[in-house]
């Protein structure tokens, strides 16, 4: 089984590149922020209290997402594996991840993380605001403030990872087929 964990700050192509990986290995994607997008829609309690993070560009709680995840795995228990995109993002999520999926004796594969420079975070958030509809992309002091909350709060996640050898650092910038090939490449080997 094959548990890919699919990391980087906001923009940095996770959503766009999972579809990639999905295509290639036949996992199930689970991303957080789509779960999250579809509570607001649905106007659901959850969606609403969610919303008031996410539109300031804060993390929604952890208890929140995690039993997301939990629901998520125990409806999909015949699955080849998962893309988790954008999911861990804190340490207490990924403490969370590993009895999840240690419970299954199916641990996290790897953990990919894209990077990318910050101005091009930026305009591609900006961009993808113009069509988007989302408030978290529309306005550069919130994209600037994912990016803090990002390195303040996820970043150091690459520290719970490498000492188990499961961080794969990728360039993140380029096209998108050119990023997807060097994921591939990586993704092959584990
Ligand atoms: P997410 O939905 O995860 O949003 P994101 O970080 O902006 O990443 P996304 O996947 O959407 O964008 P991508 O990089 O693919 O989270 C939104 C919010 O939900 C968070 O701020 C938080 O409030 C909440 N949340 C979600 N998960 C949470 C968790 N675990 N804990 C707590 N809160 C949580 O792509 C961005 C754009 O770049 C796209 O328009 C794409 O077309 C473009 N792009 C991609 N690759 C490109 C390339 N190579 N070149 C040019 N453009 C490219």
């Amino acid at each position: 089984m094959l548990n890919l964990v699919l990391f980087g700050p906001p923009g940095a192509g996770k959503g766009t590149q999972a579809e990639y990986l999905i295509e290639s290995f036949g996992l199930n994607h689970i991303s957080t922020g789509d779960l999250l997008r579809s509570e607001i829609a649905g106007k659901t309690d959850l969606g609403l209290e969610a919303k008031k993070f996410m539109d300031k560009g804060e993390l929604v709680p952890d208890a929140v997402v995690i039993g997301m995840i939990k629901s998520k795995l125990d409806s999909n228990k015949d699955a080849k594996g998962f893309i988790f995109d954008g999911f861990p993002r804190t340490v207490d999520q990924a403490k969370a991840l590993d009895e999840l999926l240690n419970n299954n004796g199916t641990p996290v594969s790897g953990m990919l993380s894209l990077e990318v420079e910050k101005q091009e975070l930026i305009d591609r958030l900006m961009l993808r605001g113009k069509s988007s509809g989302r408030a978290d992309d529309q306005d550069q002091s919130i994209i600037e403030n994912r990016i803090n909350v990002y390195n303040e709060k996820t970043l150091p996640l690459i520290e719970y990872y490498r000492p188990q050898n499961k961080h794969f650092g990728i360039n993140g910038m380029g096209s998108i087929e050119d990023i997807a090939g060097r994921l591939k490449a990586v993704v092959s080997k584990l």
